[in-house]
């Protein structure tokens, strides 16, 4: 098992658990959590015993943005050397879905690390923003980007200029989440998903993950083909022939492709 010094990993029921454990700083994002993460979800991704990755904090914080300790030390030439936190593009690269279960604070780069993951399920207590604009700078993991395309351009311009967080019901209410739930269930409801997406068949849960992800990047047309085309390529896999006699036997799939 790899060795992690700012994240717990566990796997159990198909469904790989990565969560963030930096509670000195409230998970605040340096770049060795970052690289921790990264490689953590890539072994997941690439294991045929894992059908989803959940990403959880503690139960006071998901995280508290970029490690502010470690940026203040940073100048322009070296972070635009380094690509600062560019590693944080190989996480939404994986084609493996991520759910991301959020209890307090998801700020700066914690939103911006939520809005990585494909489903969000928050506490109702667990509150969002960017407030990056009070430290004299804007998002930088995703958050101008992701936002704004989750919720619009008025509640993304509101949250971004002026640094306000806003709590789950609001977050729910935009878009930004899928669910909101009691605190007190958040982990148990993140999983439960988690291992609803990992019991489906793998390629389809994959392809669909892609063709939805398709909508960020590429004109209406070009989306709509891509997905066409992904819809197309899933009848040469056992599993839609399987759901699709399951369905008219009136019974359970047994997925093949894992
Ligand atoms: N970085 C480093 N340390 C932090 C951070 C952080 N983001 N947040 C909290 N901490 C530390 C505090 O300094 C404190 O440490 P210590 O005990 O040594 O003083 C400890 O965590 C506990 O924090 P607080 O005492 O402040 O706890 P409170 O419960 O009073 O407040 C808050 C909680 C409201 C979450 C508060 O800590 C806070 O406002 N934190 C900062 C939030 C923030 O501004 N986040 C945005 C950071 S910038 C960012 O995320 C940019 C991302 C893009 C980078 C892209 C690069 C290319």
């Amino acid at each position: 098992m790899t060795d992690y010094s700012t994240i717990l990993v566990s796997a159990e029921a198909r469904v790989g658990r990565i969560t963030l454990n930096r509670p000195e700083s409230l998970n605040a994002l340096n770049t060795v959590l970052m690289e921790e993460v990264v490689r953590a979800a890539g072994e997941f991704d690439a294991s045929t015993e894992i059908g989803a990755i959940l990403i959880t904090g503690s139960e006071k914080v998901f995280a508290a943005g970029a490690d502010i300790t470690e940026m203040a030390e940073q100048d322009h030439p070296g972070m635009y050397a380094a690509d600062w936190f560019r590693r944080w593009d190989d996480l939404t690269r994986l084609r493996t879905p991520i759910v991301a279960a959020v209890n307090g604070y998801a700020l700066g780069g914690g939103c911006e690390l939520a809005m990585m993951a494909d489903v969000i399920v928050a506490g109702e207590g667990a509150s969002f923003g960017q407030p990056e604009i009070n430290l004299g700078v804007i998002p930088g993991m995703g958050g101008s980007q992701r936002l704004t395309r989750s919720v619009g351009k008025a509640k993304a311009m509101d949250m971004i200029l002026t640094g306000r967080r806003i709590h789950a019901e609001e977050a729910e209410r935009i878009g930004l989440v899928s669910r909101v739930v009691a605190d007190a269930d958040t982990l148990t409801e993140a999983t439960r998903v988690a291992e609803l997406i990992a019991s489906k068949s793998k390629p389809a849960a994959q392809m669909a993950k892609e063709a939805v992800g398709a909508a960020f990047d590429s004109s209406l047309h070009q989306g709509l083909s891509f997905e066409r085309r992904m819809f197309h390529s899933l009848f040469s896999l056992e599993d839609q022939s399987e759901g699709m006699r399951a369905f008219r036997e009136k019974r359970e799939p047994r997925w093949r492709h894992r």
